[in-house]
C-alpha cells in the first residue's frame, strides 16, 4: 500500500522526487499507517471471528437491539459535590455532606456493579457515550464509583484498554461529579505488598488524571497498612475515605471477634489516623438491617466524620439494610443503575428512592433522569452476557460463604480455566472450610483470593480440612497462601493459626511489621529508563507505575495492541464476538473518519489448518489469513 501510494504520487511520476520527498508530503505515511491500522484490525477481527476470545468459547455472534441514541434529560440546576470540593476543600466537602438532610447517594454502575456482575468485563467504549448524561441528568449524586478495585488490571489484561486513558475521558466528561475509587491500601490496585512511594506515585497520578475520593481498605482491616495512603491522600486535597471492613455479624451472641466493640474501636483508629468519611464496607452483603441500625448509630455517637455505607444485594436484604442505615444516619450508601444492580451487585438506586417514599431522608435525585439513564444501561448488559456469574436470585447462604460479591463472578472463572466447571458449589463450602482453617479472618481483595486459591486447591486435589491439617508437611500450597502466612498482606486480627503457619512456610520465617517498613523502595528514574528502552519511546508516569505495579500484564498489553492495533474503538459485541459473514461494522477511529468494514466470506481451512476471511473496508477489497486453532 505505502510504495504503490509513493510511486502513483503525481510528483514522483513527474520524476522530480527528492529525498525530501516523504518530509515534505507527511500524509504518504499517514496513509501507510492507517493501512497498517486496518490492516492490524482486520487481523484481530478474523481471529476472534473464526478462535474466539480466550476466555469465551467461541460461539454464533448474538444479535442485540438497536442502541440508544439520544436520552431524553430534563436539565437540572444544583450545586454539585464536586463544586464544593473545588470551592470549600475537603473540610467544607465534610461540612457540607452533615447538613444534608437527605439521604446521598454513589453510583457505582461505573466500577463494582460490572466487577461484581460481569469480571469486570465492562468497555470504557459502553461509558463514554453516558458518562456526560450522568453528570447532567443526575448531579445531586454524592460521587460515582468509576476506577480501581479489579478495574485497573482488568482493563490492562482482558479488556487490552489503558485504565489512565479509561479515567481521563470519564473525567473530561463528567466535571461536575465527584470520581471515586476503591484503593486497596497498601496493596494498591494489586494483590500484593508495594513499597510507600510507589503507594504515593499512584495517589498522586490518580489525583492528577481525576479521581476525588479515594475509598482505601485494608484486606485484614490492619489499620498500621492504611495510614501511608490516607497522608498520601490528604496531601492531594483530596478526600480519603477510610474504611472498614465488614465481616461476621454482630448481631450473633456467639461471635468473639468481630463484635459491635471491635468495629467502634476501629472506626475511633481510622478517624484518628486521618480519615475524612469513614467507609463501612460490606463487601458480601452480610450486614443484617438490624446489624446496620445498631453499627450505624453506635458509630454516629462515636465518631464525628461522615458515614458511608456499602454493601452488595446477594442476599436479597440490600434495600432494607440501606433503610434501616438511613433511619440510624448514615450519610451516603452505594447504589447502582437499576439494570445492574441486585445479587452480587449494589442495591438498585431507583428501588432505594421508591422505597424511602414518605420519609424525611428520601434521596433528591431526578427519577425520570435515573430511568432514562437506566434505559441505555439495560441495552449495554447483554454485551456481557457470557461474563454473567448466572446468578438469577438471591442467595443467602453468603451468610455463610461470606463471598464478596466482587469475587463471586471472578472466582467461577478461575474454577472453570481449572476445569472445575460444574463444581461451584464444592468450591464455595470449601471456601467456608479455608475460612475456618485461617482463623475466620476478613475475606476482600486481596485475602479472599488466598482463601479462593486455597479454596480451589483443595476442591482440584480432593483434600479435606482434616487432610490439610494431617497432611500438610507435604503440600505444596499455592503461592499466596504461602505469601499470606508469611504476613506478606499484614497481621489478621486474631494472628496466624500456628500449627498451619509452621506447615504451609515449612522452615521460611514469617514476618510480623507492616511489609511496607522492609521493602525497598521504587527507583522510579531507573524504571523510567528501562521502560524507555524496551518501548523504544517515552514513556508517561502512569505507564512506568503500571508497569511497576503489573509488569508482565502491561508489558503484555502493551504488546496486543501494538499488534492489534485500534481495538478500543470497536463495538462491544464486535469486540468478544468478532463479525458475522455479511455483517457491516462501522467503526469510528476519530471524530468523522470510519471504517467501514464488511465480511463477505469465510473460507474453508486449507492443509495448514488456516482460513481465509474476504473482507471490505470503506468499499476496498482486503483478504485475511488467520489459522483456525479449533
Ligand atoms: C476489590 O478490591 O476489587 C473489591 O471490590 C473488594 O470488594
Ligand atoms: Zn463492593
Amino acid at each position: 500500500g505505502f510504495l504503490k501510494n509513493v510511486i502513483s504520487h503525481p510528483v514522483f511520476q513527474s520524476g522530480n522526487a527528492t529525498t525530501t520527498f516523504i518530509d515534505e508530503t507527511p500524509a504518504l505515511l499517514t496513509v501507510r499507517s492507517q493501512t497498517d491500522t486496518t490492516n492490524k484490525l482486520l487481523n484481530y477481527l478474523a481471529d476472534i471471528t473464526v478462535n474466539g476470545t480466550t476466555d469465551i468459547p467461541r460461539h454464533e455472534k448474538k444479535y442485540y437491539p438497536e442502541a440508544l441514541e439520544k436520552l431524553k434529560l430534563e436539565p437540572q440546576t444544583v450545586q454539585t459535590a464536586k463544586d464544593v470540593l473545588v470551592a470549600k476543600g475537603a473540610s467544607g466537602l465534610q461540612q457540607w455532606i452533615h447538613d444534608q438532610h437527605q439521604l446521598l447517594l454513589t453510583d457505582t454502575t461505573l466500577r463494582d456493579a460490572h466487577q461484581s456482575l460481569f469480571a469486570t468485563r465492562m468497555r470504557t467504549h459502553d461509558m463514554l457515550p453516558i458518562a456526560a448524561q450522568i453528570d447532567q441528568g443526575l448531579p445531586q449524586l454524592f460521587s460515582a464509583e468509576a476506577w480501581g478495585g479489579a478495574t485497573f488490571d482488568v482493563a490492562y489484561r482482558f479488556l487490552h484498554e489503558d485504565p489512565w486513558e479509561r479515567l481521563r475521558q470519564l473525567r473530561k466528561r463528567m466535571p461536575h461529579t465527584l470520581l471515586q475509587m476503591l484503593f486497596r491500601g497498601s496493596n494498591a490496585v494489586g494483590y500484593q505488598n508495594y513499597p510507600d512511594n510507589v503507594l504515593r506515585e499512584f495517589i498522586q497520578l490518580a489525583a492528577k488524571n481525576g479521581i476525588d475520593v479515594f475509598r482505601i481498605f485494608d484486606s485484614l482491616n490492619w489499620v498500621p497498612q492504611l495510614e501511608t495512603s490516607i497522608q498520601a491522600v490528604r496531601d492531594t486535597g483530596k478526600i480519603a475515605e477510610a474504611t472498614m471492613c465488614y465481616t461476621g455479624d454482630i448481631l450473633d451472641a456467639h461471635q468473639e471477634t468481630y463484635t459491635l466493640k471491635y468495629y467502634v474501636a476501629l472506626a475511633k483508629e481510622l478517624e484518628q489516623a486521618g480519615a475524612q468519611i469513614l467507609a463501612i464496607k460490606d463487601m458480601a452483603g452480610v450486614l443484617k438491617p438490624q446489624a446496620a441500625y445498631q453499627l450505624i448509630s453506635s458509630l454516629k455517637d462515636e465518631i464525628s466524620i461522615p458515614i458511608h455505607l456499602h454493601t452488595h444485594d446477594t442476599t436479597g436484604n440490600g434495600i432494607a439494610t440501606y433503610l434501616s442505615a438511613a433511619k440510624a444516619g448514615v450519610d451516603i450508601v452505594d447504589v447502582a443503575t437499576s439494570s445492574l444492580s441486585g445479587t452480587t451487585s449494589q442495591p438498585s438506586l431507583s428501588s432505594l428512592y421508591y422505597a424511602m417514599a414518605g420519609t424525611k431522608r428520601q434521596p433528591c435525585l431526578n427519577i425520570q433522569n435515573a430511568e432514562e439513564i437506566n434505559r441505555y444501561w439495560k441495552g449495554v448488559r447483554p454485551f456481557y452476557h457470557d461474563f454473567e456469574n448466572g446468578m438469577t436470585g438471591s442467595q443467602t447462604d453468603i451468610y455463610q460463604t461470606q463471598m464478596p460479591g466482587g469475587q463471586y463472578s471472578n472466582l467461577q472463572q478461575q474454577a472453570q480455566a481449572l476445569g472445575l466447571k460444574g463444581r461451584f458449589e464444592e468450591v464455595k463450602e470449601a471456601y467456608r472450610q479455608v475460612n475456618d482453617l485461617f482463623g475466620d479472618i476478613i475475606k476482600v481483595t486481596p485475602s479472599s483470593k488466598v482463601v479462593g486459591d486455597m479454596a480451589l486447591f483443595m476442591v482440584e486435589n480432593k483434600l479435606s480440612p482434616d487432610d490439610v491439617l494431617t497432611q500438610g508437611d507435604h503440600l505444596d500450597f499455592p503461592k499466596s497462601v504461602v505469601d499470606f502466612f508469611a504476613g506478606n498482606l499484614g497481621q489478621p486480627v486474631n494472628g496466624f493459626p500456628k500449627h498451619l503457619q509452621k506447615m504451609v512456610l515449612k522452615n521460611r520465617p514469617a514476618i510480623t511489621v507492616r511489609p511496607g517498613s522492609l521493602a525497598k523502595p521504587a527507583d522510579f528514574t531507573a524504571a523510567k529508563q528501562q521502560l524507555t528502552n524496551q518501548l523504544g519511546r517515552p514513556v508517561t508516569a502512569e505507564e512506568v507505575i503500571s508497569d511497576i505495579l503489573y509488569p508482565q500484564v502491561f508489558t503484555d498489553y502493551h504488546d496486543f495492541v501494538a499488534k492489534s492495533g485500534p481495538i478500543a474503538h470497536l463495538d462491544t459485541p464486535t469486540f468478544f464476538q468478532g463479525i458475522r459473514p455479511g455483517e457491516t461494522v462501522d467503526v469510528e477511529l476519530r471524530r468523522g473518519y470510519h471504517l467501514i468494514i464488511k465480511l463477505n466470506q469465510i473460507g474453508e481451512v486449507d492443509e495448514q489448518g488456516k482460513r481465509t476471511l474476504y473482507f471490505e473496508v470503506n468499499g476496498r477489497k482486503q483478504d485475511i489469513v488467520v489459522r483456525d486453532s479449533s
